[in-house]
């Protein structure tokens, strides 16, 4: 008797011991601004998308790190922000400043779990070692593995992959621009191919059967599966272009810089510059802003349907009852807001993101969540609601009590970050922006100094373009004041010299990485000793692993525009004397 009742005491502690432990489904889209039906869209075509939804929290405000891959890739990897992880850029692993540090699927794994992952999770070429069990399978035909304790080490083993994912690079425009013939395509295609063939698909395709394996290996798991579009180039079949008619896709209601901001925040859309093909200068014109538009929504709903083809390995599987689910877009994107295109600012639509965490059998599903959460968030979250201990030190906190009751009040505000440089505003900038449920608040700080060079305060409630910055009206004085006590203390954005590891087998700069205190000339002389001009390809060959980026800077740099860069440009950073 006296047993029974004892045992009958312990039983829920022994139950919550013994409960079966939660796996998770790790899901990465790059460039995913949340142009999703359950975000309230109504154009979007993302049927997958919002059955995720339908069972877990939406978040309607997550902001990420930092609007540009790695930097927000590294946050929630690590669940430290980039001025911890010294990440603000593509050309640096955060093991360089942060050696010892455990990441988010490194915990997992370190509790027993089974890591792996296809596709980007981490920026391409900055891969972790400690945080995989297994070498990163990559559609392109690459199997990964980096070195445990040098993460420049790569041993790469390939097998048959997907080609290029152009099937009419446009050769001769990219002849013209200096780069490789037949390498770079256009900005978008309606591809012939079908979704296997390209990218996404076949990720998808070894998703659902790496999921079975999973299953039958019995171990808990932490599966990360990347997709890559929508990032430019909008490249997707025919069928998801023709889902959507683009004259129902709405064209930004305000096109312009807010009045009161200088225009050092922005930028010149130079990621879409350096594809072939895209008219020359600023704005982009309307025809061609709504054909983007349009590629750009049939690349979201090529991405749903992978989606929907692992939700349904789940189910089969019957592994939905015990995984946990998480979805992510790596930072926003601008659609012709303020005129400008793709991430890289301050800007609500460049540091919004979508964010969906569905908990199995949750008596939440469905709901949303309209408190102000940071992608820093992420990682104490999963390792809170799979009952692993939530390590020290991590930038964020647990969203469970938002996953438990989505009306719970807003605990502290998103802080996003981009760094700047403007003559007139101080000099090299670190843009720290401060979101509150109502407001953003940017404070454009010197680097390692405490001067506030400029300030952008949005009502985001009553002024959600951003049409007006009232950061000099004196009724917001004392806000901005309190807003400004969320800047973190000065100096944070200082970099050590970097140890100028790059990585190795899968491409990284020559030499030694970048130095942002370098003067420009000695730069250009040290990476294109006695070359008066570069092609593209040669520019290309000094540069990081992230060759997108830098055809970007190239497009920027070649300030005439004639399909070189001189080194007076490279050294005026392309500005006209
Ligand atoms: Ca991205």
């Amino acid at each position: 008797m006296r047993l029974t009742i004892l045992l009958a005491a312990l039983c829920p502690l022994l139950s919550a011991f013994s409960a079966e432990p939660l796996n998770v489904l790790f899901i990465a889209v790059d460039d995913l601004r949340p142009d999703i039906g359950c975000y309230g869209v109504k154009h979007a075509k993302t049927p997958n998308i919002d059955r995720l939804a339908a069972r877990g929290i939406v978040f309607d405000k997550a902001y990420c790190a930092q609007a540009v891959c790695s930097p927000s890739r590294t946050a929630i990897l690590t669940g430290l922000r980039p001025d911890t992880t010294k990440v603000w850029d593509l050309d640096t692993h955060f093991r360089d400043a942060q050696p010892d540090c455990v990441t988010l699927p490194q915990h997992f794994r370190q509790n027993g779990y089974h890591t792996s992952a296809l596709g980007k999770i981490e920026h391409h070429g900055f891969e972790d070692g400690p945080s995989w069990t297994e070498p990163r399978w990559f559609p392109s035909g690459q199997m990964v593995k980096v070195d445990e304790k040098d993460w420049t080490k790569h041993t790469v083993t390939k097998f048959e992959g997907v080609g290029s994912e152009f099937a009419n690079p446009l050769q001769d425009v990219a002849k013209r621009k200096g780069g490789k013939a037949g390498k770079q395509g256009p900005s978008y295609e309606v591809s012939p191919k079908t979704d296997d063939q390209l990218p996404d698909g076949a990720v998808a395709a070894e998703a659902v059967k790496r999921l079975a394996a999973l299953k039958a290996a019995g171990k808990p798991f932490f599966f990360g599966v990347g997709f890559v579009k929508p990032h430019l180039p909008f490249v997707a079949p025919k069928k998801y272009w023709d889902m959507h008619d683009p004259e129902t896709i709405p064209v930004p209601a305000f096109q312009s810089y807010p009045e009161g901001t200088p225009d050092f925040v922005g930028h010149t859309n130079g990621e879409l510059h350096s594809y072939p093909g895209v008219p020359a200068g600023n704005p982009i014109p309307a025809d061609f802003a709504k054909t983007l538009r349009h590629g750009y929504n049939a690349c979201i709903s090529y991405t749903d349907a992978q989606i929907g083809r692992l939700l349904d390995a789940l189910d089969k599987e019957g592994l939905a009852d015990n995984t946990v689910i998480v979805l992510w877009g790596d930072h926003g994107w601008q659609l012709g807001e303020h005129g400008l295109w793709h991430k890289h600012t301050n800007f609500e639509f460049a540091a919004r993101a979508p964010l969906l965490i569905a908990l199995p059998k949750s008596s939440t599903a469905g709901k949303h969540c309209a408190a102000p959460v940071e992608f820093v968030d992420v990682y104490p979250t999963l390792a809170d609601v799979c009952g692993l201990k939530v390590q020290q030190g991590l930038a964020g906190m647990s969203l469970k009590p938002y996953l438990d009751n989505p009306d719970a009040p807003m605990q502290k505000p998103a802080i996003s970050i981009y760094p700047r440089s403007s003559k007139d505003h101080g000099g090299n900038l670190m843009g720290y922006s401060v979101r509150t449920e109502q407001w953003r608040c940017t404070f454009w700080r010197k680097r390692n100094a405490a001067d506030i060079g400029f300030i952008e305060l949005y009502d985001e409630q009553n002024d959600p373009n951003e049409t007006a910055n009232l950061a000099t009206k004196p009724e917001h004085a004392a806000l901005i004041e309190s807003l400004k006590k969320h800047l973190p203390p000065t100096g944070s954005d200082f970099a050590p010299k970097k140890s100028g590891k790059v990585a190795k087998a899968i491409g990284g700069s020559k030499g030694k990485a970048y130095d942002p205190n370098e003067p420009r000339d000695k730069r250009y002389d040290r990476l294109y000793p006695g070359k008066p001009k570069l092609t593209e390809a040669e520019y290309l060959a000094g540069q990081g692993s992230d060759k997108e980026e830098a055809k970007a800077r190239f497009v920027k740099l070649d300030g005439d525009k004639d399909g070189f860069v001189t080194r007076e440009e490279f050294i005026s950073s392309g500005k006209k004397k």
